[in-house]
């Protein structure tokens, strides 16, 4: 049995515990942590969306395996997180108002610091003006916004104009996504980006920052 089935299983289950001890014991393997969070915890993820669209799964089932998701990310974003001293950037992320869906929000949150970025994590039904707050207390360099709900998207278009208004919107990058976000409505509402998943989201980030030395 591979190193990660474990973890790929503890997550379907819903099993914290096992997902911790899972974790763990993958680490001390020497598995790679980025790979661990792209190959096989996504994938895990993944899965349990397939079996809650298909009704083999309910609410309960997906607030356990988000937890174990969560345990799991908890343990290695210390790992993640470069030793780098001087961040790449600084970054601003949240899920927009009226939406609690975190679990990808919290691993682009948690790619980014792998990758190098500050992250400030400003959580779940995060209000215009908080994420404007945000932006001018932290001097963020890019804003992620993620949204789950095709009800929660236009709440995208309001934080941005929101942004516009308050004078910070071209201060920072901004970039988009969750499951119903396409690059379209990217572009339609005047972000920067748009990442179908996390695992392009350090190099949009690099990208931007690159953009800004050169600007
Ligand atoms: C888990 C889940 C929940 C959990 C959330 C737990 C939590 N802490 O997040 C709970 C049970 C609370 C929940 C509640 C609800 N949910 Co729900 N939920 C899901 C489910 C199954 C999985 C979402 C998930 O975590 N996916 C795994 C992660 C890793 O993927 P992801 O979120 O898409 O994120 C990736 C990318 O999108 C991207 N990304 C995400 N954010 C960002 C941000 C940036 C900046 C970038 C660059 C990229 C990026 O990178 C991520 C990692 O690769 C989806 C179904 C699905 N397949 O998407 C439904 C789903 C999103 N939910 C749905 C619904 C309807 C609801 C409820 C309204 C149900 C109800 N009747 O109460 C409520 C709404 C609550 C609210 N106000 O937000 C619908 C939405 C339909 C629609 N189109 O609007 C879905 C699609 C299920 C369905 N088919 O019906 N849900």
């Amino acid at each position: 049995m591979s190193i990660v089935q474990p973890l790929y299983d503890a997550i379907l289950n819903g099993n914290d515990k096992a997902a911790i001890a899972a974790v763990r014991e993958a680490v001390a393997a020497n598995a790679d942590p980025m790979e661990l969070v792209t190959t096989t915890m996504i994938p895990a993820m993944d899965e349990v969306g397939r079996l809650f669209e298909s009704e083999e799964y309910f609410v309960p089932e997906l607030l356990l395996a988000g937890r174990a998701m969560r345990g799991a990310i908890d343990l290695l974003r210390p790992l993640l997180a470069a030793s780098g001293a001087q961040p790449a950037g600084r970054v601003v992320i949240g899920t927009v108002a009226g939406d609690l869906h975190d679990i990808g929000k919290n691993l682009v949150a948690a790619m980014l610091q792998g990758g190098g970025f500050e992250v400030t994590d400003l959580g779940t039904d995060v209000k215009p003006a908080r994420f404007i707050e945000a932006v001018q207390a932290t001097n963020a360099d890019i804003v992620g916004l993620s949204a789950l709900l095709t009800v929660t998207m236009p709440a995208m278009k309001v934080t941005l104009d929101a942004m516009r208004a308050a004078g910070v919107r071209d201060r920072v990058k901004v970039m988009i996504g969750g499951a119903p976000v396409t690059p379209q409505y990217s572009a339609e509402i005047g972000a920067d980006g748009y990442c179908e998943s996390a695992s392009g989201v350090v190099a949009m980030a690099r990208g931007f920052m690159a953009d800004r030395h050169h600007s």
